[in-house]
């Protein structure tokens, strides 16, 4: 299989038509003979492979790039081979024991050695397809080829169940993208993006053009959710765009674009104005409707997306930064917490609540969910593109290069990646699926408190909350990785390793796969038998790009969905009214 970095260059080259590139002019000089020609350019490679080398981060001083000139294709940092082959190792292991047992399967059991459909109808792909572009960053050619098959002549749609939106788009529909882009176009990939996102489109035929939650794709239709009043959560309607959006590019379609951009159209028109936004809202009065307000379940890849689709077309779409920068101020000023013991850094909830007059007040929840640690890397990622002063700035950026909204938010990223690492302080090492913080009114003041905090509900030799299970998620490795990107602090290097060996330690099952723990705060562990499919597509994949080097899916010229599937910056080629 060609190397990743060869198939990014050819086709990345193509996705940037704004001449950022600096690019290379050959003139035809005079006609020296090739072995010179030869010696000189293995000169230059070796002279340039040194250069970065005293440079690197990884021995000293930050590198420093000349405003304007981009920082893509240049390895900044060097790779950490035995890590990162590692992480590939690991990766094997899952994949391997996957295809073995349940190859095709929605999910997997490794322990049972057996997979499962998230309906009766028939698997749509879960797995595989959310793996395959990791599998190609890898460069697993056989892996590769097995897997393409099984994309090429067992992939169906024709599945008359319901099916979520949110995750069938995530998963499915972003893992086919980025493998068509990361294969090189093979068309196999994009035939079957535009079979998915065509079966998708009616969950968007609503009263407001707000998506249904799911999806019944042999019948094309949008079905509410029973369970859920028929609402759909905010961060299900507003996860769907980067994926949409690069489908239309890809095919010149625009109606994806159109109802991906109409959701966010309306929920800007229903949204409060701190920027914060409640996690349930109604598809029918495209309204938002009175329920909690968080980083975490519902509400995370609301925040996660209004960067990065600012992001995803170059920079170019100033609403999305004028809401995210909204947003950041609503969650610095609301939400933003500190612990009593070591003042820890944490997002903390709002819960609606009626006062005594009836009123709606809300209440300050102290938890946080290991889903808030993406917004580590994030709020990173977003001041030194939205809170930047120079469009290119250094690594790791001077205060000079950042506005002050953006040193604000760096700041509040570095604090809470160290959080995030705190709550992996238990007899695992893994972190807990939920974490609450200690605060006066626990009866504790701030001399005597012993942590800051804690899984509620976990007792000795009482059986464990949910909040203690380990479930393979990716989000603080994936902050660790920008935060790597941005920085090239190898301390950066250091928590995903530790990150890594806990899961190594816990998780692996010997005959193969990996499975989530149910208490984190015990050992020998026990397990729940699954497998979740982000452990291949986006906790080992950010594992292997945090020890990769950095020319491997540059942070310039990719945006990575809320799945870890990298996509690649384009300049739109529809502008419609939304500003
Ligand atoms: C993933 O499916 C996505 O990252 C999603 O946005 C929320 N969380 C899971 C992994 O934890």
């Amino acid at each position: 299989m060609e190397e990743l970095g060869v198939r990014q260059r050819k086709k990345a080259a193509t996705e940037f038509t704004n001449g950022h590139d600096t690019g290379s002019e050959t003139k035809s000089g005079p006609a020296f003979p090739k072995v010179y020609i030869l010696l000189a350019a293995l000169l230059a490679l070796a002279l340039y492979n040194f250069l970065a080398l005293v440079k690197s981060p990884l021995l000293g001083a930050p590198t420093r790039h000349l405003p304007g000139v981009r920082t893509h294709y240049v390895p900044t940092f060097t790779a950490d081979e035995a890590k990162r082959d590692a992480v590939v190792e690991a990766f094997k292991h899952a994949w391997l024991a996957y295809e073995r047992d349940a190859m095709g399967d929605d999910e997997y059991h490794p322990i049972a050695h057996t997979g499962s459909n998230l309906t009766k109808a028939g698997g749509i792909g879960y797995t595989v397809v959310d793996s395959i572009d990791t599998i190609i960053i890898m460069g697993l050619e056989d892996e590769y080829q097995r897997a393409r098959a099984w994309v090429a002549d067992k992939l169906s749609f024709e599945r008359d169940g319901n099916f979520n939106t949110f995750e069938t788009t995530i998963r499915v529909l972003g893992g086919l993208l980025s493998a068509y882009h990361l294969s090189g176009d093979d068309p196999v990939f994009l035939e079957k993006a535009q079979e998915l996102g065509s079966r998708i489109l009616p969950v968007f035929e609503t009263e407001s053009g707000l998506p249904l939650s799911l999806i019944n794709l042999a019948l094309r239709e949008g079905v509410p959710d029973r369970d859920n009043g028929g609402l759909i959560s905010t961060a299900e309607a507003s996860t769907l765009q980067l994926e949409f959006r690069y489908l239309a590019y890809l095919t010149d379609e625009d109606t994806y674009w159109e109802k991906a951009e109409n959701v966010m159209a309306v929920l800007r028109a229903s949204a409060m104005t701190s920027g914060l936004v409640p996690i349930f809202v109604d598809s029918k009065m495209g309204r938002y409707q009175t329920s909690p307000i968080r980083l975490g379940s519902r509400g995370d890849s609301y925040y996660e997306y209004l960067l990065k689709q600012y992001l995803q077309t170059n920079q170019t779409e100033l609403v999305y930064r004028e809401m995210y920068d909204t947003a950041m101020t609503g969650i610095q000023t609301h939400l933003v917490k500190r612990g009593l013991s070591s003042q820890l850094l944490y997002i903390a909830e709002l819960n609606p609540e009626r006062t005594q007059n009836g009123e709606l007040g809300w209440r300050l929840t102290p938890k946080q969910d290991h889903l808030v640690c993406f917004l580590g890397g994030s709020l990173m990622l977003g001041a030194t593109t939205s809170g930047a002063l120079t469009h290119n700035v250094s690594i790791p950026p001077s205060t000079d290069e950042l506005t002050n909204q953006g040193k604000r938010d760096w700041l509040t990223g570095v604090e809470l990646i160290d959080t995030c690492m705190a709550t992996h302080d238990t007899q695992t090492g893994l972190a807990p699926e939920i974490a609450h913080f200690r605060i006066l009114g626990d009866g504790m003041d701030g001399s005597m408190v012993p942590a800051d905090w804690y899984i509620k509900g976990a007792r000795p030799n009482a059986p464990p909350p949910f909040d203690a299970r380990y479930i393979l998620r990716p989000e603080t490795v994936e902050s660790i990785f920008i935060a790597f990107r941005l920085t090239g602090d190898p301390k950066y290097r250091d928590y995903g390793w530790a990150i890594f060996q806990a899961i190594e330690k816990h998780c692996r099952i010997p005959t193969g796969g990996y499975a989530s723990v149910i208490n984190v705060d015990q050992v020998p562990v026990e397990y729940d038998d699954k497998m979740e499919t982000f452990l291949m597509s986006e906790t080992l994949k950010y594992l292997y790009l945090l020890f990769a080097d950095s020319s491997v899916l540059p942070l310039n010229d990719y945006v990575f969905n809320t799945e870890a599937h990298p996509l690649p910056v384009f300049n739109p080629t529809i502008r419609t009214g939304f500003s």
